[in-house]
């Protein structure tokens, strides 16, 4: 190998070991399977095919359909034949996955599924109503560091000191602002949204304002939960559009994916402004309004995430996911830690950490780093400090279910925070911990042995 790349694959090699020997409970991370994997690093990425394959309903793909129906193919350059039918898979499978009428797969990201989605609905300067960022909301949902922030107006609303989302809240600000689109989604919620209210909510704001309200969910943390049938689809209560990653509990490549309800119908006709016309207003704002040319090595990926998503083991794997996080919260409160929201009813769960030890988030990330258990620092709703040093330390259950762990396991890692938040409390600082790097390494013995026992898919 050459000095070029030597490193490169030297370093995925100590990447691959690192998740080998610890145990990942990032909610937001999984390891997909070895066809994923393969789907991704494959020669599909040498292929450009901006715009989109012929639209066919809901069928998987039947060539004599398309010819028979004279259906135009919008792509913008050549040799097309086989992405077009990898999408159309991807499509298929995404709407039957979610009960969908219309899936563009080709965001390569969540953050541009929900400017796409911004853009296809919102003119510049209208409002939209999210979840505050620190409350437990993301990033897209109206950060001010964000261009989405700059181009339209963002209001927020929070939760209450129980940890719900604070409907009353968002009622009144809702009636107050009549905003444009009314968003649920987050990154750090454990409760499951009352998505029938938010609906009615939509109803009385559409009245008022007399104008259409797009009804959005950002369902990226808990879209696997929903294809796998343990949450609440949002489109079973009237939502018009359900954004996500393709990544997180989905279990796919790192991506994004946008699912509609309304009339599906070429993007290249010009459809009027309405919540009927929300598909082809999204594949408009995708390409070219967003995006150029498609990833088509991860849209076949995703393919076959949705197509693995569609088994009955996935269901079962979604369910082992929520058993275990309920697991590992009840261990967490007997050893010490208070939990924001009190609990879990999904595979998310926020630790108190300052209120149940008396450090701070980082502090602790860094520490149970050591001993091979990866999580992060999170902001809790209430948080007097800074998103460098929040008091919560945030944890799920998607990657160490998928892997094979389960209740006894979940004990253990209760367990050995514990034995780390102890040794952050008597250590009182960072500098200080090396004094304690005895005990982190008896631990992280024990750590590395057990994630050793469980393969990791596409790895081992
Ligand atoms: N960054 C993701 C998470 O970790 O939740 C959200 O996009």
């Amino acid at each position: 190998m050459s000095e070029f790349i030597e490193p490169v694959f030297d370093l995925i090699e100590k990447e691959k070991k690192r998740q080998r020997e610890g145990l990942e409970l990032i909610p937001s991370e999984n390891y997909v399977s070895s066809n994923v994997l393969s789907a991704m690093g494959s020669i599909l990425t040498n292929k450009y095919s901006e715009g989109y394959p012929s639209f066919t309903g809901l069928t998987e793909w039947d060539d004599d359909e398309i010819a028979s129906k004279k259906l135009a193919n919008h792509r913008y350059y050549g040799g097309q034949r086989n992405v077009d039918r990898i999408e159309r898979l991807a499509i298929a499978r995404a709407c039957r996955l979610f009960h969908a009428d219309h899936a563009n797969v080709q965001p390569h990201s969540g953050a541009q599924a929900n400017m796409a989605v911004y853009y296809a609905w919102c003119r510049p300067g209208d409002t939209i109503l999210g979840m505050s960022l620190p409350a437990g909301g993301h990033l897209t949902h109206g950060a001010k560091v964000t261009l989405d922030a700059h181009i339209w107006k963002f209001v927020n609303y929070g939760v209450t000191a129980e940890g719900d989302i604070d409907y009353d809240e968002l009622e009144r600000k809702a009636l107050e602002n009549l905003p444009n689109l009314i968003l649920i989604g987050y990154s750090a919620y454990m409760k499951i949204p009352d998505f029938k209210r938010i609906a009615r909510i939509r109803d009385d704001v559409s009245r008022k304002a007399g104008h259409e309200v797009l009804l959005m969910a950002d369902m990226a943390h808990v879209a696997g939960l929903i294809a796998g049938g343990v949450h609440p689809n949002p489109f079973d209560y009237g939502f018009n559009v359900v954004t996500t990653t393709t990544h997180k509990t989905l279990r796919g490549p790192r991506g994004g994916l946008i699912l509609s309800k309304g009339h599906v119908a070429s993007p290249l006709s010009k459809p009027d402004h309405t919540l009927k016309n929300i598909p082809v207003l999204i594949d408009r704002a995708v390409f070219p309004g967003t995006q150029g040319g498609p990833l088509d090595h991860i849209i076949a990926a995703k393919a076959v995430a949705f197509g693995e998503a569609l088994q009955p083991s996935f269901r079962t794997y979604v369910k082992n996911i929520v058993d275990n996080a309920k697991i590992l919260a009840d261990d967490l409160k007997e050893n010490g830690f208070i939990l924001q929201g009190n609990g879990t009813a999904n595979h998310l769960i926020l630790v108190d950490i300052r209120a149940s030890y008396g450090i701070d988030g980082k502090f602790f990330e860094r520490a149970l780093d050591k001993i091979g258990l990866t999580m992060n620092a999170n902001v809790l709703p209430s948080d007097k400090s800074d998103a460098f040093r929040p008091s919560g330390i945030r944890l799920g259950t998607p990657a160490v279910t998928t892997r094979g762990l389960g209740i006894e396991e979940m004990h253990m890692i209760a367990k050995w925070m514990k034995d780390v938040a102890l040794i952050c409390q008597k250590a009182g600082d960072e500098d200080h911990l090396p004094e304690y790097s005895d005990e982190l390494k008896s631990i992280r013995r024990d750590v590395k042995a057990l994630a050793l026992r469980f393969p990791i898919p596409g790895i081992d």
